[in-house]
Formats: structure tokens, sequence, C-alpha cells
């Protein structure tokens, strides 16, 4: 109680020193799903994969961190760090299959509210329980669907017609439009694009104008020198893909008008795959052609309703006031080692994109090579907002950072843990440690106990393992030594936990009853409004 009256009191005392007009900064955190920095034009990718005009004014507006790392390379998992500032083995949520969010449990919104911040989240959430903190929540079940998707609005089953992150972005403009205009808000806008299995708006079908696109150099890599781990997994172009991934057959959310608009792209170009019988390296390259226009489309509509909310920040006169956010729950593999999803510990996954505009403070056109970690947001967006950061939070707030500072003791180092095995796919456990030129990790169950250095400075796309290289045996020491002390710091030391095997199905309460056919139709905001 004393607590939170010093907070308040903190508030108002930051309000008068600002001056008794200017509020503490709204902040606005854009948030998608499995969107990978190969993505994002601002990032530089080498392949020129997309054009995203409107994450790339935030970069050119603001600052572009290149090293920001997840601690658990998965969805659910990341967004529990994000709201409790915490690692998974802390916060008890480890992997999509068998955890559920302890909501009950500290989080930065909760404490935001107390400094008196108005506080939304809107799209995807994936914790199963019910969000808590938030003033206003407007979800969608589980992982939610693409085309005309059931949501839950504060609590109520409601149903959508359209596309996902159009309706997104319209329930994003509606509560800022409609908010408490007296308090600073905080907005989670999340996104579920552009996640498998990659259905784009229908609007953007053929956007690409069957341009070819570039390879990855490692889309046939064979693993040879390592560990079972990663040549026994199930997440390959080759292997896993499925006729539902690669639009060969539809999904079963489309009105019969969006169905067809859907089959007079993809039809007359499956009918084309089918004739030729593609096998071996040839049905490869086909299916990363189909599989990047999918996965793009679905990034160029969650860039265009970014756009649109900056516009409106514009328009109402709140850029100004208004850090931005942009980011999402891990990297994505676009072909790299012949993969697609995420978890590992490598570089396309461990990444995520972190943008920040914050006008007045941030540098414009900047690039920070800091370790940063979505682990840091909890106390970032605490630290924006006035209030204390709890002392048991693991990350380091990023306003000194966003105000270009470049703090002494900064982090070197890093420690990853990824748990969730075998499926989805069959990636197994590892845990290791990140510096800014090596990464030390330990494969360690159930059938693996195997070690592997690599070495970003000499072999950037992380193709071998200098683990029994003589000439690395001090650094393997030196790294094995840093994995321990990180390990204590983090309150990691325990062997990693036995967690069930297995891939339980979860029916958490934010799942809405099922609906009589016919009803619960037209309920929602997106009402009347096409997949497009
Ligand atoms: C689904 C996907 C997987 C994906 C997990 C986790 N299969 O199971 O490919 O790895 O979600 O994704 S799908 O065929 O149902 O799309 S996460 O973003 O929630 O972590
Ligand atoms: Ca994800």
């Amino acid at each position: 109680m004393i607590r939170s009256l010093l907070t308040t009191a903190l508030l108002l005392f930051t309000v008068a020193a600002q001056g008794a007009d200017k509020q503490p900064p709204n902040i606005l955190f854009f948030f998608a799903d499995d969107m990978t920095t190969q993505a994002i034009s601002a990032y530089g990718e080498k392949r020129h994969l997309l054009e995203t005009p409107g994450m790339d004014r935030i970069a050119k507006e603001g600052i572009r961190f290149d090293r920001c790392l997840v601690t658990n390379s998965i969805c659910g998992p990341m967004r529990a760090v994000i709201q409790t500032g915490k690692y998974s083995h802390l916060n008890g949520f480890y992997n999509n299959s068998n955890s559920r969010f302890n909501g009950d449990q500290q989080t930065f919104p909760k404490l935001l509210q107390k400094v008196g911040y108005s506080t939304a989240i809107i799209g995807k959430w994936h914790l199963e329980t019910v969000p808590q903190g938030f003033d206003y929540w407007h979800i969608l079940p589980g992982q939610g669907a693409y085309y005309n998707p059931p949501m839950i609005d504060n609590g109520k089953p409601v149903k959508h017609e359209g596309y996902v992150t159009d309706i997104i972005g319209d329930l994003t403009l509606d509560w800022l439009k409609n908010r408490d205009k007296s308090k600073p808000f905080m907005m989670m806008c999340q996104h579920k694009a552009p996640h498998r299995e990659w259905e784009p708006a229908l609007r953007h079908l053929g956007f690409d104008k069957d341009r070819v696109y570039e390879e990855p150099e490692t889309l046939f890599d064979t693993f040879e020198g390592r560990s079972k781990a990663l040549s026994d997994h199930d997440m390959g172009i080759e292997r896993t893909m499925t006729d539902r991934d690669l639009k060969l057959v539809a999904p079963t959310t489309l009105t019969p008008d969006q169905r067809r608009y859907w089959d007079e792209y993809y039809e007359p170009r499956n009918a084309k795959y089918r004739e030729a019988k593609l096998t071996g390296k040839d049905l490869v390259h086909w299916r990363y052609q189909r599989y990047m226009h999918d996965y793009l489309a679905c990034v160029k509509g969650v860039d265009e309703n970014i756009s649109r909310v900056l516009d409106y920040l514009d328009k109402e006169g709140l850029a100004e006031n208004t850090v931005i956010i942009l980011s999402s729950d891990q990297g994505f593999y676009l072909g790299e080692h012949g993969w697609f999803d995420k978890r590992w510990i490598f570089e396309e996954s461990l990444r995520t994109p972190f943008l920040v505009r914050w006008p007045g403070v941030a540098k414009p056109s900047t690039v920070d090579n800091h370790i940063v970690s979505l682990l840091d947001l909890a106390q970032t967006f605490l630290d924006l907002g006035g209030a204390e950061q709890p002392a048991d939070m693991q990350g380091h707030s990023l306003v000194p950072l966003f105000k270009g500072e470049n703090p002494a003791d900064w982090r070197k180092s890093f420690y990853y843990h990824y748990y969730e095995f075998p499926v989805p796919h069959r990636v197994r456990p590892h845990y290791g440690v990140v510096t800014d030129r090596y990464k030390l990790i330990h494969y360690y169950k159930p059938d693996v106990d195997d070690w592997e250095l690599l070495d970003r400075e000499k072999d950037p796309q992380e193709t071998r393992s200098f683990y029994n290289d003589p000439a690395y045996a001090d650094t393997v020491t030196e790294l094995k030594a840093e994995l321990q002390r990180l390990r204590v710091e983090v309150k990691e030391t325990e062997d990693p936990p036995r967690l069930a095997y297995g891939n339980r199905a979860f029916e958490g309460e934010v799942n809405p009853p099922a609906q009589p056919k016919g009803k619960g139709k037209g309920k929602g905001k997106g009402k009347g409004k096409k997949a497009e």
C-alpha cells in the first residue's frame, strides 16, 4: 500500500517535472507471431525478400536493435517472459504443450495499472488462462484463425468476419479512439500473422507477381559433423510441410465467396504443380517458392496494419508522446538449414526483430548492437511508466539504450534454454550461452548428450561445430565457466526439469464454448467485411 502510494507520488512528480500538460509516455507495443528479421526490409536481408515501409518507418525514425535475443524460442513461453520479466523456469511456462500461465503472479501490466496507466491487449495471447492486469482484452482463443476468426471480447465469445490482421488493426484503432483519455495508455497490439499455416489476406494473393525468390545458401544443409539433435528434426521444408501449409488444400474457415477468390489464385498454379510431378530437390525448390509467397504476404498484411495505426497517431497528434516498440515472439527459418519454424538457439530463431521509436529521445536511424532481450521488456515498460522495477525481475530496462547511452556494465553474454519435445517438430531440449561471437550449446535429453561450439565470426551460417577442435579448447573452458555463472545468476542451477513429454491439447478457460451452428455470427466489430 505504502509502496503504491509512493509510486503514485513518483508518477505525479514525473508529470510535474515534464510539465503539467505532459503525461508519461503512452506505450504502443506491436507484436507479431513468428515474424523474422529476414522479412523486414529495414534489417537488410541479402535476399531482399519484401518491402515493409510501415516497419521501416519505425526504424528510420528510431532505433533498430540488431541483437535482440529470446530466452526460449517459442510462442507461449516468450509471452510469459514478457509479462513477468522472468525466465521460463521462474514464471512456470516452459512450453506450449503442457504449460498454463499462472496469471496470479506479478506481471508488468498490473504494475502499470497501479501507477495510473490504462492497459489493453488485442490479438494473440496464447497463455491459456484469462489475461490479468488489462482494462481491456480482446483476444484470439489459442492460436486463432486467419479467416473469420472467433475472438473473446473481455470474456465474451464473439465471431468476426474478415481477415485476422485487419481485424486486429481495426480493434486497435477502435480502442485508441475510445480509450480513457485522462490516462496514459499501454497497448499490446499482437498479430497472429505470419504464423503457420501462413494464410494471406485475399487481396495479397499474387502480390509478388510470381517472382522467383533467391534461396538461402543452406537450403540443403546436410548437418554433417553435427549432433543427431539437428539431423533428426521434424521441421523441414522437404520432410515436414503438409498440403495445408502448401495451399494444396484450402482452409475450412473461408466463406464460399472467399473460397472462390482463393481458388482463382491457387488452383491454376496447383494444377501446374500436379502436372509437373516434382520430386527430390525440384520439389524443395517449388515448396520454398510457395512458402515465401504465403509467409511474406502475411507479413505484408501486418506491415499495412502497422502503417494504419502510425498514421492515426500522426493525425491525432499522439505520435510525439507515444513510445512505439515493435517485436515478435522469436525469429523464424525462411529455408535456412532447410527449415521453417523456430525453437533452436541458432541465429534465425534466437534473434527477433526489435524496433523502437521515441520522438525527441531516441535518435533517428540508429542501429544498436547491445545484446538485449524480450526478457528486458517488462522492466523497460515499467521504467517508461515511471513505476518501480521489482528486484526479482531478471532483465534490464532498455531506457538508457533508447536514450543513446552505452552503459559500461551492459551484459556481454546471455543464457538460453529451450524445453519442448518431441512434438511438434522434434527439436531436442537444449541450453547454452551466447556471446557476440560464440555459442556453446548442450543438447541434453532424452537420447543425446552432445555439446557444440559455434563461431559466428568464422562460420556465420552456423553449419559447423568447433567443440572438438583443439584450437578452441580454451574457449570451451571459458564458455563452460560462463554458462555455469549465468545459470547461477538466473537461478536455474538444478538439472533441467524432466518435463512430461507429449503434446496434451489444452482447452484453456479462454477458449469459447462451441457455438451451435448458425448462431454467434456477425456479433463482432469486423462484421460484414470481406477477408481482404
Ligand atoms: C502449431 C504449428 C507448429 C508450431 C506450433 C507452435 N503447427 O502447432 O508448426 O511450431 O504451433 O507455434 S500448425 O500446423 O498447427 O500450424 S507457436 O507460435 O505457437 O509457438
Ligand atoms: Ca510464435
